[in-house]
């Protein structure tokens, strides 16, 4: 099949791009593995799973929809979001062009047609002008490498995989592996159907409550009627969300007990409320880290009933951040039931899964139900599995053999025409947001194209390493690179062998909407473009 533009993914990015192309009067197909559309939203259907950005800004700025759309819950559940990225979809009638059961296996540049031949798992072949990647940063599952893993006898799941079918966990002795988000936000929910559950956790989480609760009418209505402001706070807010900075850093407060009040609004205030809303600098300022850890501990604490237990679960040695901070519902309170244990697996590694459960220190736990919240292979996991190759047939991941490089996390030197929407390297925010932004940007450059006749676009290598610098320089600026040694995933150091390398711009989404601003008003400085005549501007 030829059209001008393939796009990979059926996620928040797969589906805007598709609107922006239709807008573009552009024949697109979007190629999906799932068999519907919500990407991260198709796969992560395990209990409890749900947003940690709130409903009206986790979304995009298309009026109609905003108007129509009627959000439930402050963070949406899975089955929430997925419905509203159908409702969009089928509100501007993409759809029909997703091909669903398409798992992505080639994409090769031809230099002389200077067209993409994408190839699929089953065979099926697309040729294009214009490839996206629209991939999702955390899509590909950490495969548990442990030993024995095939010999354990009872049901397995694993959180970034779950099943359509509800899985009952009634009556059933369950071990959840991994204290990340996912595992988080499932443990609370297993544990009030498993007889017994046991915690599995290698490093102990800085968890926010989430103070999640239904939306009623009132607030929906004043919402409707403030998107626009929505949307003006969230493009300035260095993560992406309306909300304003907190305005003070640690210096501005005279004392500890005034700290502690700020802290306690921000965790009443919920979620990312707590980081965004209490210091300024609590990631560039240790002592501010250091406040925010500790009051952190302290809930722990005060929560859990066994000082043994609060101690295991409280998070020291990396700063509060460095590492993703969950947002979690009756987390801490769940291990204050008779029906939950944690046992601290830090210095003793699962040794192995055995036929009836696994071994860690030298002990055997029996189990009906393993599941593994193990994490992703992040951001770079799901482009590495397709076989990439630009002009003269360079490999993608050869290029990329030390780690990503691309400039403004959208393209890569030697491929051109290919587009990553939220590729290595793009913005670390609240993720619509930053979608949002890209796909308008890709728009404007696929109108400069066409407005010159050009056929083709590719950053420059220099583009390429300055951006990479100052993406690595930011991150340098923080207290975020010490949670290497707590195998953050913002690194790539949660996934054994893979190289080190800054996976995000850390300059805030207003930082990187002014660099992606600069470039386009530029003409798209740092982008080489070729001329071909004889392919006439649509
Ligand atoms: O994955 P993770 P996740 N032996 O990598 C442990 C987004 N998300 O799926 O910390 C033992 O955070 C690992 O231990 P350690 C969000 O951005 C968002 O939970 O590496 N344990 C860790 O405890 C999030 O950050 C939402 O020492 C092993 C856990 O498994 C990202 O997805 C909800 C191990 C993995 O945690 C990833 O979250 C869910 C091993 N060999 C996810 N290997 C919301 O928006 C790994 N672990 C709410």
């Amino acid at each position: 099949m030829d059209t001008d533009a393939v796009v990979v993914g059926a996620g928040f990015a797969g589906i805007r791009m598709l609107i922006e192309l239709q807008k573009l009067g552009l024949t697109a197909v979007a190629l999906e593995a799932g068999s519907d559309l919500g990407g991260t939203w198709y796969w992560n259907r395990y209990p409890g799973a749900r947003t940690d950005s709130e409903s009206w800004s986790y979304c995009f700025p298309f009026p109609e929809i905003e108007q129509a759309w009627n959000w439930v819950e402050r963070y949406p559940g899975q089955e929430e979001v997925q419905r509203y990225i159908g409702f969009v979809a089928d509100r501007f009638d993409v759809r029909r062009n997703v091909r669903f059961g398409q798992r992505v296996t080639s994409a090769h540049y031809d230099d002389a047609s200077a067209r993409w031949a994408i190839t699929t798992e089953d065979g099926s072949s697309f040729t294009c002008t214009y490839f996206f990647t629209a991939l999702g940063h955390l899509s590909v599952p950490q495969e548990p490498t442990f030993p024995g893993r095939g010999s354990f006898r009872g049901e397995v799941y694993q959180t970034s995989q779950w099943p359509k079918e509800k899985v009952d966990f009634t009556g059933k002795r369950v071990a959840v592996i991994g204290t990340g988000a996912s595992g988080i936000q499932a443990i609370p929910h297993i544990a009030q159907a498993a007889e017994h559950l046991t915690v599995f956790q290698r490093t102990p989480n800085y968890v926010m409550p989430a103070q999640n609760h239904d939306l009623d009418d009132d607030f929906r209505r004043t919402i409707k009627d403030s998107y626009p402001e929505v949307w003006s706070m969230a493009r300035n807010h260095v993560f992406g969300f309306p909300m304003g900075p907190a305005g003070r850093t640690y210096d501005d407060v005279a004392d500890d007990a005034e700290r502690d009040r700020i802290f306690e609004e921000g965790w009443q205030a919920g979620g990312f409320h707590f980081v965004f809303e209490t210091f300024d600098d609590l990631i560039l300022d240790q002592r501010s880290n250091d406040a925010a850890a500790e009051f952190i501990r302290k809930k722990i604490r005060d929560t859990v009933h066994d000082p043994a237990t609060a101690e295991l679960l409280s998070p020291r040695g990396y700063p509060y951040v460095s590492k993703r901070p969950p947002s979690g519902t009756n987390y801490y309170e769940t291990f204050n039931r008779d029906n939950v244990s944690l046992v601290d697996i830090s210095q003793n590694a699962i040794e192995t899964l055995t036929e009836t459960g696994l071994r860690t220190g030298g002990q055997d736990y029996e189990f009906d139900v393993i599941v593994f919240a193990t994490g992703f292979d992040a951001v770079t996991g799901a482009i590495s599995k397709i076989d990439i190759r630009g002009e003269h047939g360079v490999e993608l991941k050869e290029q990329w053999s030390g780690g990503p490089e691309t400039f403004l996390g959208i393209g890569s030197a030697g491929f051109p025409n290919m587009f990553m929407i939220c590729g290595p390297q793009s913005a670390y925010a609240n993720i619509p947001v930053i979608i949002e932004k890209v796909v308008e940007w890709l728009s404007r450059a696929i109108e400069h194209m066409r407005e010159h006749g050009y056929q083709s676009m590719q950053p420059t290598p220099q583009a390429v390493e300055g951006w990479t610098k100052l993406v690595a320089d930011i991150f340098g600026m923080t207290l975020l690179p010490a949670g290497e040694s707590a195998h953050s995933w913002y690194l790539g150091a949660n996934t054994p062998g893979k190289p080190r390398r800054v996976l995000f711009y850390f300059g805030g989404a207003a930082g990187y909407f002014q660099e992606l601003d600069k470039v386009a008003d530029a003409d798209f400085e740092g982008f080489d473009f070729s001329q071909a005549p004889a392919v006439a501007a649509r």
